[in-house]
């Protein structure tokens, strides 16, 4: 029985343990014939050998169960030891998701115009041809539309052109006053160094009782809002031409890149054309059953602000999900 004791002292892990254990309890173990052998014992021995084998099976029990937990002790330390983490381990920055450009100049765009009690409504990008030309002063055979075709789908349904459905919608659901913008995709047959078949708009629009609203509350918020998006800039209004607002005008920041000296991006002239506004047209409000009103709009586009704002030269590269770009601006 000696070996057995030894053995067990001398076991250096759980699984030899439990080799040991089988070897000496199991049913074909070393116990297990000893007591058979007592069949064969004369009978003046057979209570003295079953009492020293009694005493073996205890004694080994112990001798398995202190040296299972000493082994079992000596285990955990060394895994812990192997699977120990160093916290003060240099570590690569972990990558982490975050708003595109885009986006972030639109949420930008849309919490000024929330501080200045704008409400802001989103509509359909699939729409019609009343709510987005008809109603806008832009019938049928009308030259503006060429400037903005789209994809057409069955029933004279459409991509939206610009946002200004939604406000068309808005007005025809609600009465005057309206305070709203209009933030989301629009969609063009266009493809060049500036221009993507989607892009993004936020339009405005203010209307309220007969000569409430003038082309200086315009000017007045447009310049407090490009101020608030670009920092110390110069704002110029330039006369133009939108067949929604009469009169219209095209609105500049004094070049955010040569602070006006004139550069490449400003094409030497100092200036770069950020959005376009005006006094609503009649007709539109004709369109919509609105009576002795007046009102303001304007409109830019999200992706030129973005670009403008984050000194990215290629438009194309806010639509190529290129992630060393986007993590720049995270
Ligand atoms: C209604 C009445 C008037 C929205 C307007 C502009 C001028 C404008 C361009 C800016 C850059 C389009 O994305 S862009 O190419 N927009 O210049 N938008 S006034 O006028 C409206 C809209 C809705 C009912």
């Amino acid at each position: 029985m000696k070996e057995w004791y030894d053995a067990i002292k001398e076991a250096q892990s759980v699984e030899k343990l439990e080799e040991i254990r089988i070897s000496v309890f199991g049913k074909k173990g070393v116990l297990a014939a000893e007591f058979a052998k007592m069949k064969s014992a004369v009978n003046e021995e057979k209570a003295q050998l079953a009492k020293e084998l009694n005493t073996h099976k205890a004694a080994l029990t112990d001798e398995l169960t202190q040296r299972k937990v000493v082994l079992q002790t000596l285990e955990l330390e060394a895994n812990m030891k192997a699977e120990a983490i160093d916290v003060s381990l240099y570590r690569a920055k972990c990558q982490s998701g975050g708003l595109h450009p885009v986006m972030e100049t639109m949420d930008r765009i849309i919490e000024y115009f929330v501080a200045m009690n704008f409400a802001v409504k989103t509509g359909n990008m699939l729409e019609d041809d009343f709510n987005n030309f008809e109603a806008l002063n832009l019938p049928k055979y009308h030259p503006a539309r060429d400037m903005q075709d789209t994809f057409y789908f069955k029933d004279e349904m459409l991509l939206r052109t610009h946002t200004s459905p939604v406000q068309i919608r808005t007005m025809m659901a609600n009465k005057p006053p309206i305070r709203m913008i209009a933030p989301g995709a629009v969609f063009r047959r266009d493809y060049d160094l500036t221009h993507t078949p989607m892009f993004h708009q936020v339009e405005g629009l203010l209307v309220d009782e007969e000569g409430k609203v003038s082309f200086a509350n315009l000017k007045f918020i447009l310049e407090d809002f490009l101020k608030y998006m670009f920092g110390d800039v110069e704002v110029r209004f330039r006369p133009s031409f939108f067949p929604f607002t009469e009169p219209s005008a095209e609105v500049d920041i004094s070049c955010v890149f040569c602070k006006g000296d004139g550069c490449r991006v400003c094409s030497k002239t100092g200036w770069l054309e950020v959005l376009g506004c005006g006094i609503v047209d009649p007709n539109v409000f004709d369109a919509v059953g609105y009576k002795n009103v007046s009102g303001y709009a304007f409109g830019l586009g999200v992706e030129r602000f973005a670009m403008l704002i984050h000194h990215i030269g290629d438009l194309r590269s806010l639509f190529e999900g290129d992630i060393k770009l986007l993590e720049q601006f995270q």
